[in-house]
């Protein structure tokens, strides 16, 4: 026994430009023992080539962006290495800080090893931008990750920023990354079936016995929270008494 206290996982999870960022900084800023893992986008927007490592140039990648432009081709490694980058990094040990903590620290992960399977990856394969052999590989590696090493990022719960796909188009135009400027309405809606059918409907096939019993909490995202006090207020509260 070391003495130092559990500490809670959880993931914010949500349709692209909802506001997940926006809503973990306001979690961090609402209690001390609140801590943040960002979602590691800037890693994929900036691969370095095998080359770098034998010459004197450095060469990067935007993943992201080539993964956008040609979907076919990229989907799948795109997908290999969010998810590898997401769970390297969600691996790293508390900061001190948390671990002195003398409440119940809380980390909340910017999406999770398991939306980047059953959402983006899936709906990936569904597409046909994956292929069947792709999706057969990527799903054998990361049930063989989970189920090895899930255990030090299990979730405890996972709070679903729910929002109608057109407020996200709108946030997402709002926000312009680079990268997603050709980005469709249409895309944007299957991402949204993508997770009513995983976090509301539950009609979503997991092959994590675990994942099923995690609580979701659903909150409207719908609404313009990023610069309404008292938005942000009802929805904190709404969060604080259901990982009470
Ligand atoms: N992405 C993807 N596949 C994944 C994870 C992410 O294609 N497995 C893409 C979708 C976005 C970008 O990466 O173009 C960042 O994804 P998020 O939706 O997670 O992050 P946002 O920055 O859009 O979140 P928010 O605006 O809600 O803070």
């Amino acid at each position: 026994m070391n003495g130092s206290p559990k500490i809670r996982r959880v993931s914010i999870e949500g349709n692209i430009a909802v506001g997940k960022s926006t809503f973990a900084r306001l979690l961090q800023n609402a209690g001390e023992d609140w801590e943040v893992i960002q979602e590691p986008v800037s890693k994929w927007q900036n691969v370095e080539d095998a080359t770098s490592q034998v010459g004197p140039e450095t060469t990067v990648s935007n993943l992201l962006q080539m993964m956008y432009q040609e979907p076919q081709r990229w989907s799948y490694t795109f997908q290999t290495f969010s998810c590898m980058s997401r769970m390297r990094t969600q691996l790293q040990p508390p900061p001190p800080r948390l671990l002195q903590s003398t409440a119940t620290p809380v980390q909340v992960y910017e999406r999770s090893v398991y939306s980047d399977r059953y959402i983006f990856a899936l709906n990936m394969f569904e597409l046909g931008c994956i292929n069947p052999t792709e999706w057969a590989v990527y799903q054998n590696w990361h049930s063989f990750l989970v189920e090895e090493f899930g255990h030090r990022i299990q979730l405890e719960g996972i709070i679903y920023l729910r929002a109608p796909p057109e407020t996200c188009m709108e946030r997402l135009m709002k926000r312009g990354r680079e990268e997603e400027q050709g980005v469709k309405l249409d895309y944007l809606e299957k991402l949204h079936t993508q997770h009513e059918n995983w976090l509301l409907h539950k009609t979503t096939k997991v092959h994590f016995d675990h994942l099923s019993q995690v609580p979701v909490l659903v909150l409207d995202a719908g609404v313009e929270f990023e610069k309404d006090p008292e938005v942000q207020t009802g929805l904190i509260s709404q969060v604080k008494s259901f990982f009470s």
